[in-house]
């Protein structure tokens, strides 16, 4: 397939040919590759920082080769439609979660489990070592997209509107709780105790706000990001997820491009990560006075009957047949 950056510029040619020149007496001015990409992000979370991050070091280090458009807010694509739009050939790149991925490779709902991941450190080297090259794989093969890198997008916290204290699982009987709308999202809710509902996450403001849900849960960076905090009461700090963002591109778009030009795009990917981790961990750790200050409480249930429950639902669940084998103790296993 020809490079879209060796492709000489339309304008360039039609304009020789009214003048009766050959296009290709000179150089060919070529077009900058277009890489547009969709989030349902809101502007000040990191993880949409990031992709200005990305954007910048690309356009810096191939100066006129690629042009990089952001589009938040699920403007260009609803969110979990961004893997079926690239592999339709629609959109260049997006930032997709294990739980997309899961929908069409179901060996990836491990990585949708409460509590397997430990820390941002572990996350980072269960998807850069031998794991993640495996999974990263089957998502080239299987699904035609090429993820570029991890990003930590954070410990997920349970956000509530109501004021009842909340220790253990059982305690959250009959909570109407947000999730994403797939049924790995849904199950984590269940396995949390609640009663999940599906929402998009540009409905969630609304929803807490109107009371048609009791809460949603997110990152603590992303409850301010998105002013969740204006509309509920508490977090409650189970640390249930801790969630990961997959930078990628469409292996169509990916594989047109030249060597040289993968190697900025891998190169601009590990920066815009690098700058969302850093920045995300740092927030988390200082997050939780902000809240107070807003009038929120803050509540630490038991993590013990939290974490053996959600465990003990994933172990027994459906999902867990699909899993490779050995795959838990690897992840475990790894530092
Ligand atoms: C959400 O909808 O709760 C979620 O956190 C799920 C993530 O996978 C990701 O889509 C994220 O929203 C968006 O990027 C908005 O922050």
């Amino acid at each position: 397939m020809i490079s879209r950056f060796l492709r000489p510029a339309i304008g360039f040619t039609a304009l020789a040919t009214v003048f009766g020149v050959s296009a290709f007496a000179g150089v060919a001015q070529a077009d900058p590759v277009k890489l547009r990409i969709s989030s349902p992000a809101v502007e000040s979370d990191w993880h949409a920082k990031m992709l200005t991050v990305f954007k910048d070091e690309l356009e810096k280090s191939s100066a006129g080769e690629f042009n990089v458009e952001i589009h938040l807010n699920e403007s260009l694509f609803k969110q979990g439609t961004e893997p079926a739009a690239m592999q339709r050939g629609n959109l260049d790149m997006a930032m997709i979660s294990a739980q997309d991925i899961a929908k069409q490779i179901p060996a990836w709902s491990v990585f949708t489990a409460g509590y397997l991941i430990r820390d941002p450190a572990h996350q980072t080297n269960v998807f850069r070592g031998d794991i993640g090259q495996e999974f990263y794989k089957m998502v080239a093969d299987e699904m035609n997209i090429e993820i570029l890198d991890v990003g930590y997008l954070g410990t997920r916290q349970l956000n509530l509107r109501g004021t009842k204290e909340i220790k253990v699982p059982a305690d959250l009987n009959g909570t109407k709780l947000r999730m994403p709308g797939s049924d790995a999202w849904l199950f984590l809710g269940s396995a949390l105790g609640t009663s999940p509902t599906p929402m998009a996450f540009g409905e969630v403001y609304t929803g807490l706000q109107t009371g048609t849900i009791d809460g949603q849960d997110n990152p603590l960076p992303t409850v301010r990001a998105a002013k969740f905090y204006e509309v509920t009461n508490q977090i409650v700090l189970t640390n249930h997820l801790v969630d990961a963002i997959f930078l990628s591109m469409s292996k169509k778009t990916f594989d047109a491009l030249t060597a040289e030009q993968q190697a900025a795009v891998h190169d601009a990917a590990m920066k815009a990560t690098a700058y969302n981790n850093e920045n995300r961990i740092a927030d988390e750790a200082g997050l939780l006075d902000f809240f107070k200050g807003e009038g929120l409480s803050v509540y630490s249930p038991d993590l013990d009957v939290f974490r053996a429950t959600v465990q003990k639902a994933y172990l027994e669940s459906e999902f867990a047949k699909d899993w490779p084998d050995g795959i838990v103790d690897r992840v475990n296993a790894v530092e």
